[in-house]
């Protein structure tokens, strides 16, 4: 099985502007975060790959993997860790074909029947939510809660990395409920200080593992 992140930052520059994609992964990666998503949802093929290499660079010099949202040509083209699909883009199956055995390849499910599929297909990880209420994506499901999450993660067999509303204040219930991690948009994007705030949700999810 492939070493999944405990906290994966998703890049965002539509929810603040004081920072760019990699400064973000820099400021997020100094803070502690072990795996960064890029998610960018404008912008033609060739920014998005300029974006993205420089990501990748940044992801490089720390050791730590870069994950591409929907865009396996992006990850392929920049040598990233991994690709994350939804629900409506690439099947997982066909993004396996496409790329390397090692590369990570993460799924949002939202049904039981979805992630068993998702996983059959070859994801490495399930990426389920929103759990809480959340305005960082524009077509949110409703929140899916706690108890959801901790079905889901019984059902699961891999890892399964919780998304949508999550804050400092939220991090441990969410782990304890069996998340092997989570990923976060604003807890860290638009926090006055996004390295501080990913010290702090790390330290959250440890303690709460450890727990
Ligand atoms: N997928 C489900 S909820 C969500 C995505 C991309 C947004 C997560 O952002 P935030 O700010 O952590 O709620
Ligand atoms: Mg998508």
């Amino acid at each position: 099985m492939k070493n999944i992140g405990v906290l994966h930052v998703i890049t965002d520059t539509t929810l603040q502007s004081r920072f760019t994609h990699p400064q973000v992964a820099k400021l997020a990666i100094q803070g502690g975060a072990d795996t960064v998503q890029f998610r960018h949802k404008n912008g033609t093929t060739r920014e998005l790959i300029e974006i993205a290499q420089q990501m990748q660079t940044v992801c490089m010099q720390h050791g730590v993997p870069l994950i591409v949202n929907d865009r396996a040509d992006i990850a392929l083209a920049v040598g990233a860790a991994g690709t994350h699909f939804g629900q409506d883009d690439m099947p997982v199956g066909i993004g396996r074909k496409i790329l390397s055995p090692e590369t990570i390849i993460g799924a949002s499910a939202r049904t039981e029947e979805k992630i068993l599929e998702a996983i059959s297909e070859g994801a490495d990880y399930i990426g389920f939510g929103p759990i809480y209420q959340t305005s960082s994506k524009s077509d949110a499901e409703k929140p899916k809660g706690l108890e959801r999450l901790r079905r889901m993660c019984e059902i699961a067999k891999c890892p399964v990395i919780a998304i949508g509303g999550i804050t400092l204040q939220t991090a441990a219930e969410v782990i304890k409920a069996g998340a092997h991690g989570i990923a976060v948009i604003s807890a860290v994007c638009a926090q006055p200080d996004p390295l501080a705030a990913t010290q702090n949700l790390i330290r959250e999810i440890q303690q709460a593992k450890h727990a």
